[in-house]
């Protein structure tokens, strides 16, 4: 089903939609004529908090399909639009914050795919309320397996299912997390199981991961070598060893990302928030801290990593800043030094809700090194916009009714589209100007951006 939507992008300069020419890091490029979204219809809808969307190849035509997650239903759609299959289950899904509810926390997929048993095809697996793993037919949506595992003691049951390579044998590995059942709820509890030994013995298990308050865990493989670390404020080698823990600090960690923010150092780095204490950005890796930094103590919050300035060497790190009214962004370079400020009020299109943006992502829209971000308007059902993170410029205003919004590459020319569930459908926002670059290899072939895209939730994007 298609539908086309009309195009508002109101409080925008004339230029800005001519696509002529915007500026960030010495880079002028067009950032593409808006599209009316590609419309797939879904047959739930996806209400506030619970559940969110990924997307994989889920029948194997190399082609991007989708999986949508809400309380009692997974479905999953073909790149076209199709229906491939339609679940009810009690997919673990969260409702609020994870230290009250657990695990996954808002907006979590709570899925994977992955071809976790080897055989031909793909797999989807889930946790359901009661501690089980589902595993289906990621084709057909046909329930290949159903294995119950017994929880740690003082958990209420696993919430968190991650799949990761760990014994250095592809997709095999199964990780589960859940928080301490009373109290202010940590997802301290981690176990691993080989997939093809999930009834038996875990791999490792632990009770003393530090991670986010907010979130569940993701992985990436750090140093390279072909098996995941687990990340948190502890870093768990894939042998569940602790390899590094963040030194000493007060609060919390509010969000978590890792990408390669300092190419001089090798391997990927880490960059995750406090909340608390002096609210600082923290970037670190498997040789220790690299740097912590704040700016005037104002609480991060939320962050986007990306190459948002040529000009300055690595990646750049936006932070959000808590304000609830009244944003203002702040940009630190990838040795922690402020690279920029500015006010949202200051750039935001008129109309735009005064409590900013949320679920932002960085995003490879126009092709150029040069990255924007995306985001909707916060605490509402409402716009998405693009946006150049450093200036806080504003490129493109989608007129939506967001509920939820996922950043990935679908179409194919690696560039990434901007999709957005509004109740039952699902938008796909693409950039229908020229590919500057239509060489560079997919994002999908790099393995940190295929695990990030299937771990995230709202504070983590
Ligand atoms: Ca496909
Ligand atoms: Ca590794
Ligand atoms: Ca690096
Ligand atoms: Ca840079």
């Amino acid at each position: 089903m298609r539908r086309a939507l009309c195009w508002a992008v109101a409080g925008l300069p004339a230029a800005a939609l001519a696509g002529a020419g915007w500026a960030a890091g010495g880079q002028s490029r067009p950032a593409g004529p808006p599209a009316a979204p590609r419309v797939i219809a879904l047959d739930f809808a996806v209400h506030e908090s619970e559940g969110g969307i990924i997307t994989a190849d889920l029948d194997g035509d190399r082609r991007m399909d989708f999986v949508v997650t809400a309380p009692g239903r997974v479905g999953a759609w073909r790149h076209d639009g199709r229906r491939l299959w339609l679940l009810e289950a009690q997919v673990r899904v969260s409702a609020g914050p994870s230290e009250t509810v657990g695990l996954s926390g808002h907006h979590a997929p709570g899925v994977q795919v992955a071809d976790v048993d080897g055989a031909a095809g793909q797999e989807v697996l889930f946790l359901d309320q009661d501690s089980t793993v589902n595993v289906l037919d990621a084709r057909t949506g046909a329930i290949k397996r159903r294995v119950r595992l017994p929880h740690p003691e003082g958990s209420e049951r696993w919430e968190h299912l991650v799949v990761a390579c760990l014994r250095g044998r592809g997709d095999r590995d199964v990780l589960l997390q859940a928080t301490n059942a009373r109290g202010y709820r940590m997802g301290r509890h981690v176990a691993a199981y080989a997939y093809d030994r999930l009834d038996g013995e875990p791999l490792w298990r632990t009770d003393s991961y530090l991670g986010c308050a907010h979130n569940g865990l993701r992985v990436a493989d750090l140093d390279g070598d072909g098996r995941d670390e687990v990340l948190g404020a502890t870093i768990l080698g894939p042998d569940g060893r602790e390899r590094n823990r963040l030194p000493e600090y007060r609060g919390h960690l509010d969000s978590i990302f890792s990408d390669d923010v300092r190419p001089d150092i090798p391997g990927l780095e880490v960059v995750a928030l406090q909340e608390g204490g002096p609210m600082e950005v923290f970037c670190y890796g498997l040789g220790g801290l690299i740097w912590r930094a704040h700016h005037k103590n104002q609480e991060p919050q939320n962050a986007a990593l990306g190459e948002f300035d040529t000009r300055s060497p690595g990646l750049e790190v936006w932070c959000r800043s808590r304000y609830d009214t009244h944003q203002k962004p702040f940009t630190f370079d990838s040795r922690g030094r402020l690279l920029g400020e500015y006010a949202m009020d200051d750039v935001a299109p008129a109309g735009w809700t005064e409590k900013g943006v949320e679920v932002i992502a960085p995003i490879h829209w126009t092709g150029s090194p040069v990255q924007l971000a995306a985001a909707k308007e916060r605490h509402k059902s409402g716009d998405v916009c693009l946006f150049e993170p450093l200036t806080g410029r504003f490129v493109a205003r989608f007129p939506e009714k967001a509920d939820r919004i996922y950043v990935a590459d679908v179409s194919g020319d690696w560039r990434e589209e901007v999709l957005v569930v509004s109740g039952r459908e699902l938008h796909i926002y693409e950039n229908t100007a020229a590919n500057p670059r239509p060489r560079e290899p997919r994002l999908w072939s790099k393995p940190h951006y295929r695990r990030s895209k299937m771990t995230w939730n709202y504070y983590s994007p």
